[in-house]
């Protein structure tokens, strides 16, 4: 990881016209961390986990050892680590992939709850630096939905975060639904954060060192996406938002061809599950889709989703700590771009699309 240590010219507080507001933020938990290591030990683990967590939770490299230190810290080693790089407020989500791999019901649930719980006193103790996401556990849908429903209501929380696929299944399942009408009923988003792919398609990827972060990742979660929004998700919930990080996980990149096939395919009848949508695709990113820029401190791919999603579904994020780079802080801040741009994009979005 290259990091810098000339931090002095970022500074919090909105001289440069708008505070920054970093929205795909990680933290851990140790019994979370303890129970992928469990895992990982009694071969329970699918591949992706013991590739992703097999390294972060064992490896004695340098960028394993900080990250694991950075995780779990939700005091003022991670204030600290803010005010270097001028992050005003950060959005944080239990570090994927959440409880979504754990086999045993009630410890999935019981881990989740107190990782909200725990995530719920460190925004009551950093009120304005901390917002929280929850984390849920898919594999019990109506659990979940009512875990939704205590976030909004009891812990303060904007949103939840699901680390794409459960044990290989995705969330266009009806059995899921539950999942999506609390987040109706509370008025909030649903950030579909990357994991790695499961075994079903992890393998020519794995072999290359290709499953995590550097592509597999944003294959499987781009995929998620377009599983969703093909089964009509935004005909049944025209006013759910879904966020991705990472640009859009490739989507507003392939739209033109996604929306070609698409309705060729619908035309054709090629596929049962292609049904009509009431719109296209890109329609659909422009009115359902948020895209945060997690992982890509990259102006050219900044401006082009602005341009094909609109300027107000673009966010600001640093994915803290696997990203924490100053001198992207610094790129942001310089990209060629409208104050008022600018300004939505670090800040306003934010605040508008997860109501804070
Ligand atoms: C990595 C990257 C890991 C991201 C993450 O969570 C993560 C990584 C486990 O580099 O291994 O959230 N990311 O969003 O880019
Ligand atoms: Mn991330």
């Amino acid at each position: 990881m290259t990091q810098d240590l000339k931090t002095a010219d970022l500074k919090t507080g909105g001289a440069q016209g708008y505070l920054r507001i970093a929205t795909e933020e990680a933290f851990a938990t140790q019994e979370q961390v303890d129970a992928y290591l469990r895992m990982i030990r009694d071969g329970e683990a699918d591949l992706g986990l013991v590739s992703l967590w097999g390294f972060y939770a064992q490896s004695p490299s340098e960028r394993a050892v900080q990250i694991m230190e950075r995780l779990l810290d939700l005091g003022e080693r991670r204030i600290a680590d803010m005010d270097a790089t001028g992050i005003d407020k950060a959005i944080l989500a239990l570090t994927s992939p959440g409880v979504q791999p754990l086999t045993n019901l009630e410890e999935a649930k019981a881990i989740a709850a107190r990782a909200n719980d725990t995530l719920a006193q460190a925004c009551t103790r950093y009120p304005d630096r901390f917002i929280g996401l929850g984390t849920v556990a898919p594999q019990d849908p109506e659990w979940s939905a009512r875990e939704i429903h205590r976030g909004a209501k009891e812990l303060g929380f904007k949103g939840i975060q699901i680390n794409s696929h459960t044990q290989g299944r995705y969330l266009d399942e009806d059995v899921f639904d539950p999942i999506f009408r609390a987040l109706v009923e509370v008025g909030q988003p649903l950030y579909i954060h990357p994991q790695t792919p499961p075994d079903a398609m992890i393998g020519p990827m794995l072999e290359a060192g290709l499953d995590g972060a550097i592509f597999g990742f944003g294959v499987e979660t781009g995929m998620h996406l377009l599983r969703l929004i093909t089964i009509g998700i935004f005909d049944r919930y025209p006013d759910l938002q879904i966020i991705v990080g990472h640009m859009g996980e490739a989507l507003p990149y392939w739209l033109y061809r996604l929306d070609f096939m698409h309705q060729a395919g619908v035309r054709s009848q090629r596929y049962a599950r292609m049904k009509p949508l009431k719109k296209t695709i890109a329609e659909y990113l422009r009115s359902n889709v948020l895209v945060t820029n997690s992982g890509m401190a990259w102006e050219p791919a900044i401006k082009f989703c602005q341009e094909v999603m609109g300027e107000d579904r673009v966010m600001y994020a640093m994915d803290y700590p696997y990203q924490y780079v100053a001198d992207e802080v610094r790129a942001m801040d310089t990209m060629d771009m409208s104050a008022q741009t600018k300004k939505k994009f670090f800040q306003t979005n934010a605040e508008r699309w997860f109501k804070l």
